[in-house]
């Protein structure tokens, strides 16, 4: 995060990372198609020939909430043989399996078709609330700049076309 008092912009720099082939770039592309054009910068998409992400992509997405501008700036990284422990449960995955990581995990469980653009935006919705939630601990944004973070997922909610109702970590299970 960084934060401009005197031009009052806040720029949140979010990472979608995790094992290599497992969606990363498919889910900013998806993403991309579902922000509102004038809101979203360029997807910048830097792969090898056979689609493996070399660098980075980037995906940067600029709005208001309250007085502040906002700059969210999106980037997938290549998957790295050392997170390929947390990797996805294979296609034999069932709805029980499903259940039990939701019970066992600290994080909540987002499911999603990344080529099919299922769930993208419900995980991006749920990464933003968790993100504020988190930066919020720290630097008071609430108290300090009266930005509330319901108020903040909504915003970065309306920046999005077709963006189903959200609901916040607390109100999950
Ligand atoms: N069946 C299925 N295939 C997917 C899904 N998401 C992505 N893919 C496919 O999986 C392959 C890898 O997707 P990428 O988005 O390039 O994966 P990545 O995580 O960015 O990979 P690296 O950049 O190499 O780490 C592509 O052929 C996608 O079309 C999904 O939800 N379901
Ligand atoms: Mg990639």
């Amino acid at each position: 995060m960084q934060f401009n008092t005197g031009q009052r912009e806040l720029t949140l720099k979010i990472v979608y990372y995790g094992p290599g082939l497992s969606g990363k770039t498919t889910n900013l592309r998806a993403l991309y198609q579902r922000i509102q054009p004038h809101l979203r910068g360029h997807l910048m998409t830097l792969d090898t020939a056979d689609d493996r992400t070399l660098f980075f992509d980037t995906l940067p997405l600029v709005f208001r909430a309250g007085n502040l501008k906002v700059k969210l700036k999106l980037f997938t990284v290549p998957g790295q043989v050392m997170h390929n422990y947390k990797k996805d449960l294979g296609d034999d995955s069932t709805t029980e399996a499903i259940e039990k990581m939701r019970k066992e995990n600290k994080q909540p469980v987002f499911e999603a078709v990344a080529v099919r653009g299922e769930g993208v935006v419900e995980t991006f919705l749920g990464l933003v609330d968790l993100t504020f939630e988190q930066i919020d601990k720290h630097y008071l944004l609430s108290d300090k700049l009266g930005l509330d973070r319901r108020q903040f997922v909504e915003e970065v909610r309306r920046c999005l076309v077709d963006a189903p109702p959200v609901k916040h970590a607390e109100e999950k299970n």
